[in-house]
């Protein structure tokens, strides 16, 4: 039995996931459009703690002031009558035409000026309604020809705008914290801060890199071949895991945005271990939104929809538990042990040791037996990782 999730458990979905109407590029919707107000009813019975959302998933980009307005009144209400919180809003810079090469990066000047007009709008939105993220995904920021873009001068435009953006929140007093979101392909045939390591070198380059983090995708990540828990654990070791996108995704092919934990099951186990408990040694854990952003698959009706936001939730604990006792298990802790994870935990010089000691130290280097090496002195690993795999399988403790 999978347990029941609380509001404590922090989980959140995008209003575009479980109202997706399941179009993709060779066939129209197989569901019609969902209610907010219904989703947020049918989330906050589902055991959900918040919401997130594009400007786009609450109102059209055509609609009129009256119209906007009476979209998020409607969403205020849903959220008032029962308690989620609304805790990260994003801007839709990718669905119409006029951002068909790009928002901030796009080659049209006017273009450009436009979308940082759309964010700057939304941004107050997510300030009234106290989100505390704002992410930014830029799907569209990319280009399909290498002669049809100026890479360097996009990035410099990109720059340019998140650092706008920075000034205005600082201007505004408001407190929100930026979260961009990489992916390496799709819907561009290259999209720009393709990973967690592009974002955070550009991340580096800002005004205010302190007010800029990371929203990694797990099926983003494993989309471009990379480990997801190495990813986050990387975007921790920075302080950059300012919120995050858990799903599922098969290996290197398209978007799949599956349920979280119906992908690469071993990752999704070794990713909870991480936020949950931190790195073996201690590392930071992480205690924000636990979001999901994935899609109900195309064949699924309104039952299997809701079937698949509870899926997402139960997988998370099952395997919260499943990493818990992993980490109990005084076995785990003895393969640990031996498999020398703790002792990467320790500084490689000796404390005040300097590179004049470590060439005195004849231990180090003339006295090591570096070939005790071959046929010797295995780790463990693989034994650790059956341990892990039986935690994971429910056959253990
Ligand atoms: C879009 C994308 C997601 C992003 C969303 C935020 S929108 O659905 O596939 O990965 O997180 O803009
Ligand atoms: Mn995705
Ligand atoms: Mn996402």
């Amino acid at each position: 039995m999978a347990p029941t999730p609380t509001r404590e458990d922090k989980f959140s979905f995008g209003l575009w996931t479980l109202g997706w109407e399941a179009q993709d590029p060779f066939g129209s919707a197989t569901r019609p459009r969902l209610d907010t107000v219904e989703a947020i009813h049918g989330l906050a019975e589902a055991g959900a703690w918040g919401i997130t959302f594009h400007d786009n998933d609450v109102f059209d980009f055509d609609a009129t002031d009256a119209e906007r307005q009476k979209a998020i009144d409607a969403l205020k209400g849903a959220c008032d009558d029962t308690g989620l919180v609304v805790e990260m809003v994003t801007t839709n810079l990718f669905s119409h035409p006029v951002f068909k090469d790009g928002g901030f990066t796009s080659n049209d000047r006017g273009v450009r000026r436009f979308a940082l007009r759309k964010v700057l709008r939304n941004i107050d939105l997510a300030a009234e309604l106290g989100a505390t993220t704002f992410v930014m995904w830029g799907g569209r920021e990319g280009a399909e020809y290498d002669s049809a873009k100026d890479v360097g001068a996009a990035l410099e435009r990109y720059r340019e705008a998140v650092n706008l953006l920075g000034d205005y929140v600082t201007d505004k007093g408001y407190d929100i914290k930026f979260a961009i979101e990489p992916k390496p392909n799709e819907p561009r045939g290259d999209i720009l801060l393709p990973t967690v390591g592009h974002a955070l070198a550009f991340i580096n380059s800002l005004e205010r890199p302190e007010l800029v983090g990371l929203n990694p995708e797990t099926g983003h990540e494993q989309m471009a071949g990379l480990n997801f828990t190495a990813g986050i654990a990387q975007a921790l070791f920075h302080g950059k895991l300012f919120h995050i996108d858990l799903n599922g995704q098969r290996g290197i092919k398209y978007d799949q945005d599956l349920v979280f934990g119906h992908g690469d099951l071993h990752n999704a186990f070794s990713l909870v271990d991480l936020l949950e408990h931190g790195g073996p040694n201690g590392g930071p854990t992480y205690d924000g939104p636990r979001h999901f952003d994935y899609k109900p698959s195309r064949t699924e009706d309104f039952d299997g929809v809701w079937e698949s936001v509870r899926a997402n939730m139960a997988m998370y604990l099952l395997l919260k538990e499943r990493a818990q006792a992993f980490r109990a298990d005084p076995e785990v802790q003895e393969a640990l042990e031996a498999a020398r994870v703790f002792e990467l935990g320790q500084p490689t010089l000796n404390e005040g040791e300097s590179y004049d000691d470590l060439l005195a130290d004849r231990s180090a280097f003339e006295d090591f037996d570096a070939n005790a090496y071959f046929g010797g002195k295995g780790f463990g690993f693989v034994r650790l990782q059956q341990l892990a795999s039986e935690h994971l399988m429910g056959a253990r403790g």
